[in-house]
């Protein structure tokens, strides 16, 4: 079903922790509204659902959960969000998304330090909405290791985030726009939100894939 404008893109932002996904995410939809293209931001994990509020627990180590207990609870929160994200897609609205299914696996697979197990991290993943662009914030880990305000959560060291950036590297299937993420905050919207401008344009008329 489409709409007469054609219906919205479904933009992921991928990368390591402190690669500036979120405000490169929240730019990106102030900027797309400012051009009267209708536009929501979704971030993954989304905490405030009840499976959400456990992920969030997790991440702040205030619960232990067993590695795929938890892989397949970031999954399930994807999921509780797909039906909503089809349909404002169709409605015409774009997507820009903090996060999505590469982070499941590669932060998941990370963990086992061995690729040989990302088909089952990404079992749970198949028949999610899948995006029209993967656009992947890269940064050395040497200078995600220097940005300062890594917190408290679990995942937020400098040597996993190198193990992370490796996943993310071995996820890529050829279809991710790699972005030099070392620049100044608006030189990196401007850059983005060419390529974004574009992918909406090419989105209108294509129906949306599935993982
Ligand atoms: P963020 O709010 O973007 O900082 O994400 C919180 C942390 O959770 C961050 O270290 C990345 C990690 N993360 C995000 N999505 C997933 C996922 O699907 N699976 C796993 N294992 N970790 C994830
Ligand atoms: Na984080
Ligand atoms: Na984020």
């Amino acid at each position: 079903m489409t709409t007469p404008v054609g219906r919205g893109a479904f933009i992921v932002l991928e990368g390591c922790d402190r690669a500036g996904k979120s405000t490169q995410c929240r730019l990106l939809v102030e900027k797309l509204k400012d051009s009267n293209i209708p536009a929501e931001l979704v971030v993954f994990p989304d905490r405030s659902t009840p499976i959400g509020q456990v992920i969030s627990e997790y991440l702040k180590k205030e619960v232990q959960l067993p590695d795929q207990a938890i892989h397949l609870l970031f999954t399930a929160n994807r999921w509780e969000r797909a039906e909503e994200i089809k349909s404002k897609l169709e409605k015409g609205c774009t997507l820009i998304v903090d996060r999505y299914s590469y982070s499941g696996v590669a932060y998941s697979s990370a963990k086992e330090k061995k690729t040989s197990s990302f088909q089952w991290y990404k079992n749970p993943e198949e028949g999610l909405p899948k995006p029209d662009a993967v656009f992947y914030l890269n940064l050395e880990p040497e200078i995600i290791a220097e940005r300062k305000g890594f917190g408290g959560e679990r995942y937020e060291s400098a040597q996993f985030q190198k193990d992370v950036a490796e996943c993310f590297k071995k996820l890529n299937d050829g279809s991710w726009k790699i972005v030099d993420a070392d620049k100044l905050i608006e030189d990196l919207t401007t850059e983005l939100y060419s390529y974004v401008t574009e992918i909406v344009r090419l989105s209108k008329d294509k129906p949306l894939g599935v993982m």
